[in-house]
């Protein structure tokens, strides 16, 4: 009824979420979108609440991200899910975000198996309790012969100490002559990074006003597109989702040519 009077009034009628997804699926869309998922303490603080309802509230918006992702065809999402930074945080506030991985497939893995979703994990496993390696491992082994998106968390990860590593390990290869310094270029060093077995993201995804990189993704961010949004990440919704796949398809129609 609101649709037939805003047609009568001349105004655009608000179009349903799958009419959008309908739409969208019919121009390109980025194979791989990173998102950097900020803004989950500061939705608390407005509450009154602690930081982790906020952190909680989150996980909720990583699942209807992962589904709205895979059902538009996107291949892989990868998401920050703690920086290698984020050890500085109060001891009870990484304790409880170390718990969430567990909690977070203790839900929704079922699901995300019956979606053909593969769960794959980027970052330093030192540090990282067993608990939550466990849960994340068991998790990419019951999902590992899925081919539909790579749900890829980025956790204790930093960009510039996979940089380092990436090249102490071509130095090594060099050294030991498994490797000759002029096949070096940017295709070969590619393969020493975390994300050797995929794309660059096409799209990255920042919630919360804040517009930096954060350590994420140096290399691989290159040629991306950058969407930056003041929607704080527990408010992200499929429509800001939506949003954000549709100023990057509108950026390639107008930049994508020659
Ligand atoms: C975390 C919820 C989302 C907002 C950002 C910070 C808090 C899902 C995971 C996760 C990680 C690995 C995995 C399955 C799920 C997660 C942390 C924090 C540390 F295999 N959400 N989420 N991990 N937040």
């Amino acid at each position: 009824m609101l649709n037939r009077i805003k047609r009568w009034k001349n105004q655009k009628p608000a179009s349903t979420l799958r009419d959008r997804v309908e739409q969208i699926k019919k121009l390109p869309i980025p194979e791989h979108v990173a998102i950097i998922m900020d803004g989950n303490g500061r939705w608390a603080k407005k509450r009154a609440l602690p930081r982790i309802a906020g952190h909680h509230e989150g996980m909720k918006v990583v699942r209807k991200t992962t589904k709205l992702a895979n059902e538009l065809g996107v291949k892989t999402l990868t998401l920050y899910a703690f920086s290698t930074e984020n050890w500085k945080r109060p001891k009870n506030e990484v304790e409880y975000l170390m718990k969430l991985p567990e909690e977070f497939l203790g839900t929704f893995l079922p699901e995300l198996i019956e979606e053909n979703v593969q769960v794959k994990m980027m970052g330093y496993k030192e540090r990282l309790p067993v608990h939550t390696l466990r849960a994340i491992q068991k998790a990419m082994d019951d999902t590992k012969d899925n081919n539909g998106l790579v749900l890829n968390f980025a956790l204790n990860y930093g960009s510039r100490a996979e940089i380092l590593d990436a090249v102490k390990r071509v130095l090594n290869d060099c050294q030991s002559g498994i490797m000759e310094i002029d096949q070096l270029n940017e295709s070969a060093f590619s393969s020493y990074l975390m994300t050797s077995d995929m794309a660059d993201p096409d799209l990255l995804i920042r919630t919360s006003g804040e517009i930096r990189l954060s350590n994420f993704m140096l290399w691989q961010l290159a040629y991306s597109e950058f969407w930056f949004t003041d929607v704080l990440w527990p408010d992200f919704s499929e429509e800001h989702f939506l949003e954000a796949i549709e100023g990057f398809q509108s950026r390639q129609r107008r930049f994508g040519g020659i």
